[in-house]
């Protein structure tokens, strides 16, 4: 049985699964944001990552397949340190893996959970994946005992920012990290699509994990630590007043709205070296 998954996969009979504990985990990690580092020495550092910044083991048949799904736009600069470190980290932990970044084509105002919806959709049609994770362009994670894998329900991993002083800044928070599997995604319609600008979304998506009749899971916050790019306030990202009412509605809106009913048009799918960059045009708010 586990080799013919293994061939279904693509692999040979003899590739043994990795370990349940990958022995190449390290713990923390240190960050800091060299200057002058390019994608090209990010790209030579990383030699097995092939076509679409995905990478299998070498040596193993991995026990998981995660794809990161990277909202984005304009952050070319915080893009480049997040591959530099992200790529090390996930080989560390042994994972079939692929990094897809979901670019908002235009100028209208920024929409985070929709590119998470389109980052869903599109990672999905390429591969079988068992595991997303969503994912902030300027978090850098800490230490690679935080696992990218799914749990039995939706996960916040990122529990531990330095911006909050390493700890949650309110119980409910569900920002920054998060990973869901394909059927955590289905139960709770995916993400909301009508968050434009700042703030709420996150928490829309939290209340949506209750909806759907599941649990925030959560890292140990000596685990699930992250270090922030410090940025200002992106153009076209400007705070969303309407976002109370929104949340206010939640209950009424979240079968209504979400994955059964985004639309939007992909205007180029690139297979970069370290990613795989999707444009795509979401349209404007009604
Ligand atoms: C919250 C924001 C989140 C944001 C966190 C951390 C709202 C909704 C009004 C209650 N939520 O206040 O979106 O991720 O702060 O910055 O603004």
């Amino acid at each position: 049985n586990l080799s013919l998954l293994a061939k279904a996969h693509g692999r040979g009979d003899d590739m043994p699964y990795c370990p349940k504990t990958s022995p190449l985990i390290g713990g923390p990690i240190h960050v800091s944001f060299p200057s002058g580092l390019t994608l090209a020495q990010v790209a030579r550092k990383n030699p097995l990552v092939v076509r679409g910044g995905r990478y299998r083991p070498p040596d193993c048949e991995a026990r998981h397949r995660t794809a990161i799904i990277i909202p984005h736009r304009n952050r070319e600069h915080h893009l480049k340190f997040l591959l530099y470190y992200l790529h090390p980290f996930l080989q560390r932990q042994q994972l079939n893996y692929g990094i897809y970044v979901i670019h908002q084509a235009g100028n209208y105002t920024f929409n985070r959970a929709k590119l998470m919806n389109v980052g869903f959709r599109e990672a999905m049609r390429e591969e079988d994946w068992d595991c997303l994770f969503f994912h902030d362009v300027d978090l850098i994670p800490e230490d690679d005992r935080n696992t990218y894998m799914c749990d039995a329900n939706p996960k916040h991993a990122a529990i531990a920012m330095d911006k909050f002083g390493y700890k949650l800044p309110y119980k409910m928070y569900f920002g920054g990290v998060s990973a869901l599997s394909p059927l955590h995604y289905l139960k709770m319609n995916g993400f909301p699509n009508n968050y434009w600008g700042w703030g709420g979304e996150d928490d829309d998506i939290g209340i949506r994990v209750s909806l759907g009749g599941m649990f925030i899971s959560r890292p140990s916050v000596k685990v699930g630590r992250y270090k922030m790019i410090k940025h200002k306030l992106d153009k076209g990202n400007d705070v969303n007043p309407r976002r109370f009412n929104m949340l206010a509605k939640t209950r009424q809106m979240w079968k209504l709205d979400g994955m059964n009913t985004v639309e939007y048009e992909v205007l180029s799918r690139d297979h970069f070296p370290l990613y795989t960059n999707i444009t795509v045009h979401i349209g404007t708010e009604a």
